[in-house]
């Protein structure tokens, strides 16, 4: 069985809010918002880290951008603006090895981050 945090989510294993899910990618709350909307779209295949993405990965990790972008305008933040934002590795605060990006939303965002 994996170790994995977010494949254990996948799998419903445990559990978490999830708010969109398709054949590709499923998206959930993060456990501590930093934004009043604060959403993790994952791939359902295990990938580490963005350095991980292979040639074969490239329209599933598009497809992460598509569906933030989809749901960020389904939430009304596509006018005023969001972030989406991948952390990789240690300098990044990478804290789970699945890559997800990040949605961000609903207040003025500081640039750059911390
Ligand atoms: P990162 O630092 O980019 O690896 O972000 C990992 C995010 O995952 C972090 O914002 C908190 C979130 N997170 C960690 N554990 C859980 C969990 O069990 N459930 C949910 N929904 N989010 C989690």
């Amino acid at each position: 069985m994996s170790d994995c945090l977010f494949c254990k989510i996948r799998d419903g294993l445990i559990p978490a809010k999830v708010v969109y899910k398709d054949d590709v990618c499923l998206a959930f709350k993060d456990i501590n918002p930093q934004a009043p909307t604060h959403v993790l779209f994952i791939p359902h295949k295990h990938i580490p880290t963005v350095n991980d993405i292979a040639a074969e990965d490239e329209a599933t990790v598009g497809h992460l951008f598509t569906a933030a972008a989809k749901l960020a305008k389904e939430l009304g933040h596509d006018a005023n603006g969001y972030r989406v934002v991948m952390n990789t590795n240690g300098d990044a605060g990478q804290t789970v090895f699945h890559i997800h990006l990040h949605l961000l939303a609903g207040r003025s965002l500081t640039w750059p981050p911390g």
